[in-house]
Order: structure tokens, then sequence, then C-alpha cells
């Protein structure tokens, strides 16, 4: 085996966001670019000699490309053998899935999920641990230490590899394992839910499902389940082929991306009963109702309220956990069934520690991510058939579940609004400001309700004591309102300011008031005392979700 070593300098700004480093492609093809991020996590390693990694990525441009350079260096850095996913393709949650079932050391996943892929827009690469979740904050920082004074990057000389068939091959001395990316990932969720009783309301002539992968990598796997181990009908499954530019569009199941299948939805002639939809990496999930779309934070909870219909989760649940801006709605779930409900930062490597110690069961986001301790990263497919077994069970229309749900619980009124591509300095010097203001802000009052504590969020892990600080400005008000601040770490144009909204409402006959109405006097305090309009000079977000 034919080592080189390959002298480099290092890159400014390698540094993992919200779940790994994303930047646009052509910042990815600078010669070195990706060499030296893939170094810099083998440099961060340890003990990889003879192990076993897995890889593949969302099939994005540039998928191919950076796996034949990534196997190379791995043959270098002393692997024992590599498992890829069949053309590269692996999402997000069947990667974590491998790592975990095949006992692998790690793994490297390819992805900007709900980034727009193509030569022009996003790439993005992060490094999972043996447990199958995201590196922790420890390990990224290391890994960016080591991006900042790297001096070579070693690499095999070697042919690539054909990826397009199942099979065997080696580089020098390592194996590479040309896997199908469905199978070990199809098993476990077919262990955790009643496909039968699933199989059967899909056969129902009068219940017709959508499933939109929005050409991105749920669609071999939407295919397999839905269509192959579920019987759906043929069509059920619409953009389902992986493309490198996901046709165009962002790989982003919101009601702004997703807009098609909400009017499928919304249209009593489509005779569609239930939508869903995934992101580009297959993480995320949304879920659609006829005419009524679930919100993510509102998915959670009826989630965890309904957890005794599930095979899987039926005997209990030990604890749940949500991100910090996602609604509370779970929590009255969790207070209910006296179980803990844990409170982290953005981002599913903070869920890791509590999955591994056994402390929650579920976890979710405010950003579509739903999943549990069956891997260690969000499902968006995981959260699909989580659904369709309620539904199978209960019978009863997806808006029933969820209104029945609300009077049970009161209703979390939520939302959160984009202001992207704003310039990074405008978007710091908000913040900054803010941050200043806290203080003064106690004992203000917005639309009757007074503020009553005014602080930027801290994580202690309770399980490992680490310290994350600055993880999103919040405004606490009376009785569970809520308007939380944060910059995103996925981006990679600009900054990307996430203003979260919150309001509970424990009376029925408010449910119905539309979502922006009862949260518009919320949306004005945030303006006022953040001065959005001043200093970023939007007047209103581009996305609202
Ligand atoms: C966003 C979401 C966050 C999610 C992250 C990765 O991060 O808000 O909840 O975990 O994306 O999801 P940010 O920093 O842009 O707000 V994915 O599906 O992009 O891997
Ligand atoms: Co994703």
């Amino acid at each position: 085996m034919n080592i080189i070593t390959v002298a480099t300098t290092p890159f400014a700004g390698q540094k993992p966001g919200t779940s790994g480093l994303r930047k646009k492609v052509k910042v990815f093809q600078q010669p070195g670019y990706l060499e030296n991020f893939v170094q810099a996590i083998f440099d961060s390693l340890s003990g990889q000699q003879g192990k076993t990694l897995v890889l593949g990525g969302d099939g994005r441009y540039f998928n191919d490309t950076a796996i034949q350079i990534i196997l190379r260096m791995a043959a270098a850095a002393g692997f024992g053998r590599v498992l890829v996913g069949c053309n590269g393709i692996l999402s997000t949650p069947a990667a974590s899935a491998v790592i975990r079932k095949q006992g692998a050391f790690g793994g490297i996943i390819l992805s900007a999920s709900h980034n727009p892929g193509g030569p022009d827009d996003d790439f993005g690469i992060k490094y999972n641990l043996e447990n199958g979740g995201p590196a922790n904050e420890t390990f990224t920082d290391a890994v960016y230490r080591r991006t900042q004074e790297i001096s070579a990057y070693r690499i095999v000389e070697a042919p690539d590899v054909d990826l397009t068939s199942l099979g065997e091959t080696r580089i020098g001395s390592m194996q590479v394992c040309i896997i199908n990316p469905v199978a070990d990932y199809a098993e476990l969720l077919e262990s955790l839910f009643d496909f039968d009783r699933i199989a059967g309301l899909l056969a129902r002539p009068e219940f017709r499902m959508r499933f939109d992968a929005m050409h991105a990598v749920n669609g071999p796997y939407a295919h397999a389940i839905l269509e192959g181990r579920l019987g759906a009908p043929k069509g059920t499954v619409i953009n389902g082929t992986p493309l490198p530019d996901f046709g165009g569009g962002h790989p982003d199941p919101n009601p702004v991306y997703a807009a098609e299948l909400v009017s499928a939805l919304a249209d009593a002639q489509s005779g569609l009963s239930f939508g869903a939809a995934s992101d580009g990496d297959g993480d995320r999930n949304m879920i659609v109702g006829r005419g009524f779309i679930v919100s993510p934070s509102d998915s959670l909870a009826v989630i965890a309220a309904n957890y005794k219909l599930i095979p899987a989760y039926a005997k209990g649940l030990s604890g749940v956990a949500r991100s910090m801006p996602t609604s509370c709605a779970v929590d009255r779930v969790a207070a209910e069934m006296g179980i803990p409900c844990y409170e982290t930062p953005t981002g599913w490597k903070y869920f890791g520690t509590l999955l591994d110690a056994g402390k929650a069961t579920l976890c979710g986001e405010e950003s579509a991510g739903t999943g549990s301790n069956h891997v260690r990263e969000k499902d968006g497919l995981w959260a699909v058939l989580y659904w369709l077994n309620i539904l199978a069970v209960r019978d009863e229309p997806v808006e029933q579940i969820v209104r029945e749900h609300w009077r049970r619980f009161g209703r979390n009124i939520y939302s959160r609004h984009d202001y992207e591509g704003i310039e990074t300095a405008k978007a710091e010097t908000l913040m900054d400001e803010l941050r200043k203001k806290l203080p003064t802000l106690i004992g203000m009052e917005c639309d009757g309700m007074r503020i009553e504590a005014a602080d930027d969020f801290c994580y202690i892990d309770p399980v490992d004591g680490s310290r994350s600080d600055k993880q999103g400005i919040r405004i606490l008000l009376e009785n569970g309102s809520r308007v939380v601040f944060r910059l995103s770490g996925t981006g990679t144009e600009g900054a990307t300011l996430r203003l979260y909204l919150e309001r509970y409402e424990a009376d029925a006959s408010r449910h119905t008031i539309p979502t922006q109405e009862s949260l518009a006097p919320l949306v004005a305090l945030a303006e006022k005392v953040a001065r959005i309009v001043p200093i970023t000079g939007r007047k209103a977000p581009d996305v609202i979700s």
C-alpha cells in the first residue's frame, strides 16, 4: 500500500456548527480543503487501527468525489474496513443504525441536510461515534483546533472504487464493502412498530397516503419500506429518486418548501388522508393530515402521549428530551406521566448522553426532528411510521388526534420565524445588544403578560457535566409564553436569525384562533426589544413555520 504524505496549510473557518461542517461545494472543491478536515478528524481519533468505519451521504453533488477521497484517506489512517452505502447513499438515521448494528468504530456522514445542493450550493461532513451519534462538542472542538495547525495529510494511491454494485474490494490492506443502504435500517424499524397493523391501514381504500421524498436520500428507503414491506400502492412515494441537486429545491419539509404536499392534502379532490415528507438526509419529518399541518413540537408531544400504542415503547418511557427552543408541549405530557423532561441546546448531539444513559427514550426538536433510543440521530421515517402506527390503532383523522391532545393538555401555540441571509455583523450586533438589555426587560408587560425572566441559555449536561454557553436568548413571560432568539449554525451564507414564539392556551375555545394572530403580540415584543427592523432592515421573516 503506497501511502503518500501531502504537505498542506490550514484553511480558516473549518469549525463544525450545529451539525458538522457545512460550506459551499466550491469551498469544499478547493484542493486540500476536504482532505484537511478529514485528516483533522482522523488525527483526533485514537485506536482506529483495524477497525470499521461507516461512510455514506445524502447523494448530493460532490458526494461521490468526497467518498473516493475519504476511502483512500481511511486506508492511510489504518482503518481495517469501510462499509459504504451503495451509490454512496446512507441516510443519517440509517448510518447511525449501521454503525450500531455492525459495531463500527464510527462513521462519516456527508450531508448538508436541508440546505440546497448542486455545484453552486452546499455540502457538509460530520463524524459520528461508535454509539451511532454525532460527535460531541469536545470532539468537534478538537477537530477544529487540529484544522488550524495541520501541515500534512495522508492518502493512499489507488484507483476509484466502484460504488454502484454490492460487494467487497480492497484499497491496500483495507477492505471496502459496498452495502445495501436500506437493509439494516428497515429491519430495525420493523422491530419497533406493528407492521401488520400499518399494512392493514395502508390497504384500506379510504386511507390514502403520500410521502414526498423531495428528491432526497429517503426515496429508496421510503420505496422499500412503505411500498415494499408495508404494501402501500405504487405511487405513494413521490420524488423518490435522490438527485444531486434535489431537483433544484430546498429539501426541507416545512410548509414553504413542501408547499405542494401541503396543498395536495388541503384539496378534498385529492382523496389524501395522510401526507409526510423528509429532508435531504432523511432525519427530519413533516406530518400532514387532511387540511392540517402538525407542528413538529406538537408531533413530539402526541408521539410521547401515545407511547402505549407502539410495540417498542408500550412498556413505558424512561424520559423525554427536547431542544430548548422546542415548545413545552411535551413537558406537559411528561409531567402527567410522571417522567423527566430534559431541555438541551439545539442540535441532536446533545441528546446522545441522555439516550446512552437511558435517561430519555424519545427526543425531539421544533425543526421537524423526532427520534428515539433506537438510533442516535433524529429519524424522519421513524416518525412517519410512528404516526402511521398511531393512526392504524386509533382510526381517527390526524387533526382530531391533535385537537384532542390540545383539549387534554392545553395548546402550546408555536411558530418559528426565520430571517435568512442577514449580514453576519448585523446579526451579531442584534444579539449582543439584546444580551446586554436582558436585565432591564424583567417586569415589562406584553399583551397583559409580564416578563418574568430573560437569559442566555446555558446547558450543563446532566450525564457528563459538560457545559455549553450562549445557546439562545430567552425571554420568559407569565404562563409559559416565550420568545427565543438564536443564530443558526447550519447556514453557509451570512447569518440566519431564528425567532421562536410560544404562548400557552388552556382554553379550548381559543385553540381555533389562527396561530400567527395569537402570537402577534409576541412578535411585536421581539421586534421592539431586539430592534429587528432597524438593525437588519428586514420588515418580515423569509420563512414562517
Ligand atoms: C437546524 C435546526 C436544529 C437541527 C439542525 C440540524 O440548526 O434548528 O434543530 O438540529 O438544523 O438538522 P440551526 O443551527 O440552523 O438552527 V439537519 O436535519 O440540518 O441535520
Ligand atoms: Co437533516
